[in-house]
């Protein structure tokens, strides 16, 4: 039998998680939610990993114990597991796609097929058109119309794959390639290469010395769906690389160049470095994050290119949650996985009271977990780290633009963010006022995730994003990046016109793990898709200097 993927087995258990839902199961959804997130994220595959060390292997992976470990074990030996057949029987229908519609979750899959028996989104469609949903309890024609919505979305962004999911798995397959003895050399190309949000499928570009040999191979693997692999000579590698990195548009361009020049330029050119091929059109080399025809050739050709911020640059991460509220492990184990990352500070951005759902705190209870980090931030000064906590929250936006954490609170931080969790359908002036307002809020540094939207999910709020940066560049707002692979939020376009307007931009990893922090490099991925340098970054800065330049420290 063919492996599975660990992209598939994270999407059997994420439906698991939610057939557990669905039977009111209390703990279990949870477990195998972030069981399915350690093993999406993961490099090395699961059967790979069970092939080494057996179930005991399984269980040294963060987020899985010896009852998820079993189920895995199963599921790699028969390709499927009885504690999910069983639920299945239960429930007989396509959970993960229904659930995947913004507005759907478990409990109503439930009711769909009790009631209606919709099994998967195609019957859930008709039954929305039919006008057939508004007659179960809690359901009416707004409902229809917004899970219509939520449908036309999903086709939309059809069989894209969030770049988050990909990355892991197209770096091991890079790897498993270079490990063949035959293969001289292999690399991701196409739209991961430029970091792209989503991305279409894996270009992997290949140099080998047996071409058969490696292709038979490589039909072998398991992680093989979606990839297309394209085996070059090395006299053309930077050729080739530069033509499958894209984009097309990109290449297109670099190709009128060349035949301006009296030359052809295709992927078999006699060019061994993209320095090279970028030199002889008379072109600064242009990175991948840059290739999308937003411009990078003319400022190439006049020597205008960013600087841009490296991978490398960031002393600190501005958005992370611990056991306080939605995180799974304490500040401490999350300060010294970061401080293991090699970053100098983490805010602990916890939520606060109006988000119920995960467990947002009050006044007090921030109050209370000040001194917690207070003594952290002591002990860490007696051991000499130089790592630091710094004391934050996610304040929650009201739908009037107000906030739900009292001033007194918010001005005991080092600093606070605000951001947007629901009211999604307001009108561009509504949602533009709202923001606005928080953006003007004195003791508000930050707003997180400014547009709300989760990729592939939910479009995000509309609202007039030249009004919201400009009031950001006057009250000193810096506007966040962050990194969460479901969001990259804000997306590239927006971090572009923020780095034009001058607008400070911080980035988070939102980790709710200390896993959540290698989300970081998805974020700078986007910052440099955006154009920006360092300087349009606050927190490539060490953290004196970093608090110095928020709002509530700037002189007036
Ligand atoms: P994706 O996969 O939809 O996320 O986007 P890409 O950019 O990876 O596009 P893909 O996979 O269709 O092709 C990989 C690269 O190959 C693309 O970025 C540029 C190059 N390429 C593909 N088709 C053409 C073409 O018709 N003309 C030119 N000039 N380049 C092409
Ligand atoms: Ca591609
Ligand atoms: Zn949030």
């Amino acid at each position: 039998m063919k492996s599975l993927s660990n992209a598939r087995i994270a999407e059997l258990l994420g439906e698991t998680a939610a057939l557990y839902e669905i039977e009111n199961e209390p703990f279990k959804p949870r477990a195998y939610e972030r069981a399915a997130l350690a093993i999406e994220a993961r490099e090395e595959p699961l059967y790979e990993t069970m092939a080494r060390g057996g179930p005991k292997a399984l269980q040294e992976i963060p987020g899985i114990g010896a009852g998820i470990a079993a189920h895995l074990a199963e599921l790699l030996a028969r390709g499927t597991f009885a504690e999910y057949e069983r639920l299945k029987k239960k429930t007989p229908v396509a959970v993960g796609e229904l659930v995947a519609v913004e507005g759907i979750g478990p409990k109503t899959v439930k009711t769909l097929w009790e009631k209606l028996k919709i099994k998967n989104l195609d019957e859930l469609e008709a039954a929305a058109r039919g006008g057939k949903l508004r007659a179960l309890a809690g359901f009416g024609e707004k409902s229809e119309e917004k899970i219509l919505k939520g449908i036309a979305f999903r086709r939309t962004v059809g069989g894209r794959m969030i770049l988050g999911a990909v990355l892991p798995v197209a770096h091991a397959l890079e790897n498993k390639l270079r490990a063949f003895q035959e293969v001289k050399n292999a690399i991701v190309a196409g739209s991961i290469r430029r970091m792209k949000e989503t991305v279409g499928d894996i270009d992997l570009l290949v140099v080998s010395e047996k071409p058969e040999e490696t292709m038979k191979k490589i039909a072998g693997l398991p992680e093989i769906e979606h990839v297309n692999v394209h085996i070059v000579q090395p006299e053309s590698w930077g050729a080739a690389l530069n033509y499958f990195t894209g984009s097309k548009a990109h290449n297109i361009a670099l190709r009128e160049i060349a035949i301006k020049k009296g030359w052809e330029l295709n992927e078999y050119g006699l060019l061994k470095t993209e320095k090279e091929l970028y030199e002889k059109l008379g072109l600064k080399y242009i990175e991948p994050e840059l290739r999308e025809m937003t411009g990078e050739i003319e400022a190439s050709k006049n020597g205008k290119l960013p600087h841009l911020v490296g991978y490398n640059d960031l002393k600190g991460d501005l958005q992370a949650h611990s056991t306080w509220t939605d995180g799974t492990r304490s500040i401490e184990e999350m300060a010294r996985a970061a401080a293991e990352l090699g970053l100098e500070y983490i805010a602990m951005t916890d939520h606060t009271q109006g988000l119920a759902m995960t467990g947002g705190m009050n006044e007090k209870e921030f109050a209370e977990q000040a001194k917690e980090i207070d003594a952290l931030n002591d002990r860490f000064k007696k051991q000499e780290t130089r790592f630091k906590i710094l004391k934050s929250a996610e304040v929650n936006i009201k739908k009037d633009g107000s906030l739900d954490l009292a001033d007194e609170a918010l001005a005991q931080m080092d600093f606070a963010g605000a951001s947007v969790h629901s009211h999604f359908e307001l009108s561009v002036k509504e949602q533009t006022k709202r923001l606005i307002k928080a953006i003007e809020h004195p003791l508000i540094d930050i707003i997180f995730h400014p547009t709300a939207r989760l990729l592939n999910k939910r479009p995000g709020i509309s609202a007039d994003w030249s009004e919201v940066i400009a009031a950001a560049k006057e009250n000193v707002t810096a506007l966040e990046i962050d990194a969460a692979p479901e969001r990259l939020d804000l997306h590239d376009e927006l971090i572009r016109q923020c780095v034009n307007a001058g607008v400070m931009l911080s980035i988070g990893s939102d980790a709710h793990s200390p896993d959540g922090f290698r989300a970081l490099k998805l974020g700078i991925a986007q910052a440099r898709r955006g154009w920006a340098e360092k300087k349009n970054i606050v927190n490539v800065l060490p953290v004196e200097k970093m608090l110095k330049m928020l709002k509530r420290n700037r002189e007036k």
